[in-house]
């Protein structure tokens, strides 16, 4: 019965196949008059996708994932089961001594949280003058609050813009300019932090309104029955919403400068609901614990958003806390989890936990981003994980790639499709050789100019079409207010005369079988406790605060057993690193400075972990070529001889390493 429906699909999509590669000349006609082609690429593969290209884009124009929120929320069947599960501490209690009993669990079901959702819409609109098409930045920890107010924003057609609640100072104020922000909400727990930039804030932008929200008495008001309701009339929500205009704004450390505000439009959230809970097999029963924070894509976009529209559950630890992980996941009753390659190591590293055996073989699924292949079974295992879900998605890249694992197929891949959803799917994205010169560099064939696929297993840049190269937004909405940004990731006649592709910045490799593996960050960021790092960024603090520094150079070093890559400073002073080389009091006055400048200057993941002094070379264009300095060896250098500093903590400032320290780092007895 079923290869009834399949078969046909099949020669279906083989068709399709094969006519949008050979491009037969009626086809071509055809495609020239009605355009249809990038449309056409999708349908073999994802049928639902018609909903969303013709009903949504032709006839109701309701791009917004609000009205199918609101369908599930509202309906019999959905509305009495729990959305929002959030294990909250009890004031008082230590989870040292408590344990479980230390966290209560607060259950929202769909029917409250949407009723809440339009009481907090009306003091949104009436209190805080909040219209259609607002940009609203939410500078909020993890709590249900949060999804309360940014489905409030969606309902009155305002768009949220989520800050990372850790950023302070200009890199915070230029991430509420950047988006043109009109208010922002601040949640008074992270005031600590805010407190900091308010009066920058209120001097450089008197016009962005602050409000700040005080948790305990703002869900008073909203989960309060008898106060108003309000809902958006859908033609003023509709109103001019393209299918490519932003639903969130996320921020990401891009390659140079302060952090990028991505768009992630209607049709990328309806992609993250539709197509990625499928490819991660999630169900109405799936109950998925995040404490990833939710001013990231990752938790919010493809953790609340898929468990919401499936009609299954969505539980949000307030922070990542090693210690009560299992816990926090055993009183909310989770089927499945979302990591980040770090927390997994955290997780396998860690000696046993309270409730960490209570978990055992109940998780269906684990799935995130960033899991390497040397812990991929070992968390399996540990902790009796039925299946991984990798996936490979940027903030701003068009669309993700998934590998489902549960039966070793694809271990430490970010993808494993079939044969015949690969063809299709690698329509989209494509490896591109590099430069064997330097592998920031795509590399083009002297003889036609166009670029070429990598051999079996050679590292290349993961490219992704762009599906309409002369509406290029339309696919690639790129980042806010700067099309220096967004256009300078888009590169030309790649496989062919006209064709466009985004560039990914991540090198990867494509195995026999054809599933691609990842394999490093290119360039100018690498990635830190989940987090870019923008080494521009770093290095404009550090001059920007230690006069005595000419010149610096900051590139990540891989550490052994950690993920990622730790910053590592090369310091040139202003008389070419002579002045300490024989005057340690010199030496550790620098050293002390550089110490407090990170600290007082650098978010933590930002901060650099070693130094060393250098005498730094510019090319002949005036730059400073990186490419020398890349992979440093550690912990001293090539020939052993040099000499490297690390962050101290325990002395405030930077000490000198040695091979046994060395070794406390890798083995985890000193934490970075
Ligand atoms: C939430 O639901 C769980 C059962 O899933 C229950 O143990 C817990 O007591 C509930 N929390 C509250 C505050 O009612
Ligand atoms: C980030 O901000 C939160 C809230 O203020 C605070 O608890 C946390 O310690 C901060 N984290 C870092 C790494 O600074
Ligand atoms: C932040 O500043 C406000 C006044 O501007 C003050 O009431 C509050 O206590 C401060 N909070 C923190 C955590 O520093
Ligand atoms: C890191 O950079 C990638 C690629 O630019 C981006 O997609 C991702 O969202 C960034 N992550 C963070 C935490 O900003
Ligand atoms: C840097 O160059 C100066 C001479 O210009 C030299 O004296 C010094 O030893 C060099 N320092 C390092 C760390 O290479
Ligand atoms: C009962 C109900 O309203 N279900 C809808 C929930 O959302 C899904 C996914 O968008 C729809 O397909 C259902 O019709």
């Amino acid at each position: 019965m079923l290869g009834l429906v399949i078969a046909p699909l099949a020669i279906a999509s083989l068709f399709g196949y094969i006519v949008l590669k050979t491009e037969p000349t009626w086809f071509k006609n055809f495609n020239n008059k009605y355009r249809i082609k990038e449309d056409l690429q999708l349908v073999g593969v994802l049928g639902s996708f018609f909903h969303h290209y013709v009903i949504q884009s032709l006839i109701t124009k309701q791009f917004s994932l609000w009205y199918e929120f609101e369908l599930n929320a509202t309906n019999p069947n959905v509305m009495n089961t729990i959305a929002i599960k959030y294990p909250k501490s009890i004031k008082g209690k230590n989870f040292k001594i408590d344990g479980e009993n230390s966290f209560i669990v607060e259950n929202i079901t769909y029917k409250d949280f949407y009723e809440s959702i339009l009481r907090m819409s009306y003091i949104l609109k009436n209190e805080f003058g909040i219209e259609k098409g607002d940009v609203v930045s939410l500078y909020f920890m993890n709590k249900p609050l949060f999804l309360i107010i940014w489905f409030s924003l969606w309902n009155l057609g305002a768009i949220p813009a989520f800050l990372n609640y850790n950023l302070t100072s200009n890199p915070l104020i230029h991430c509420i300019k950047v988006v043109k922000s009109k208010i922002v909400l601040i949640d008074d727990e992270c005031l600590n932090n805010f407190n900091k930039t308010k009066q920058q804030i209120e001097n450089e932008l008197p016009n962005v309104l602050l409000k700040i929200i005080n948790e305990e008495n703002m869900l008073e008001k909203v989960n309060n029955k008898i106060n108003e309701q309000f809902r958006e009339i859908n033609s003023i929500r509709d109103l001019n919403v393209k299918y490519w205009d932003p639903a969130v704004l996320v921020f990401t450390s891009g390659t140079t400068g302060l952090p990028k505000s991505a768009v992630n439009s209607w049709r990328k959230i309806y992609m993250a609901t539709h197509l990625f809970p499928k490819a991660m097999h999630f169900s109405s029963i799936s109950n998925i614990y995040t404490a990833m924070p939710l001013y990231h894509g990752t938790a919010s976009i493809l953790g609340v958003l898929p468990a919401l529209i499936v009609k299954g559950t969505i539980s949000i630890g307030h922070k990542f806390s090693l210690s009560s992980y299992w816990t926090q996941i055993k009183i909310c009753k989770c089927n499945t989890i979302q990591y980040v390659g770090e927390v997994c190591r955290y997780l396998v590293d860690s000696s046993i936990t309270l409730n960490e055996n209570e978990c055992y073989g109940k998780i269906q699924l684990a799935y995130g981003n960033g899991l390497r292949p040397d812990i991929w079974m070992k968390l399996k295992e540990r902790f009796g994980i039925k299946a991984i879900g990798e996936f490979y998605s940027s903030s701003e890249a068009p669309f993700a790639t998934t590998c489902y694992e549960y039966n070793g197929i694809g271990i430490g891949a970010i993808r494993n499709n079939g044969y015949l959803a690969d063809k299709i799917l690698s329509l989209q994205y494509k490896l591109v050789k590099m430069d064997p010169n330097d592998e920031t560099i795509i590399y083009r064939n002297p003889n036609t100019g166009l670029c070429e696929v990598p051999g079996i297993n050679e590292k290349g840049e993961m490219i992704m079409r762009i599906l309409n190269p002369k509406n290029i937004k339309a696919t690639f909405p790129g980042y806010v207010n700067d099309d220096i940004a967004t256009y300078s990731k888009i590169i030309r006649d790649v496989f062919k005369k006209g064709d466009a592709w985004v560039r990914s910045d991540d090198l990867m490799r494509i195995d026999e079988l054809g599933c691609i593996y990842f394999v490093d960050r290119m360039g100018d960021t690498y990635r830190w406790k989940s987090e870019n790092v923008s080494t521009t960024e770093v290095e404009n603090q550090i001059l920007e605060f230690n006069k005595e520094i000419k010149n610096c150079v900051i590139v990540g070093a891989k550490v052994d057993n950690h993920e990622g890559r730790a910053g590592y400073a090369l310091i040139q002073t202003q008389n070419d690193n002579k002045d300490i080389e024989n005057n340690l009091n010199k030496l550790n006055e620098i050293l002390k400075e550089l110490y407090e400048t990170s600290i007082k200057h650098l978010p933590h993941f930002a901060r650099p972990v070693f130094i060393t002094f250098q005498n730094i070379s510019f090319s002949d264009s005036h730059k400073i070529s990186k490419k020398i300095f890349r992979d440093p060896i550690l912990p001293c250098g090539k020939n052993g001889l040099l000499k490297v500093y690390y962050l101290d903590g325990s002395k405030k400032t930077y000490s000198p390493l040695d091979d046994n320290i060395y070794a406390r780092i890798t083995n985890g007895d000193i934490r970075l």
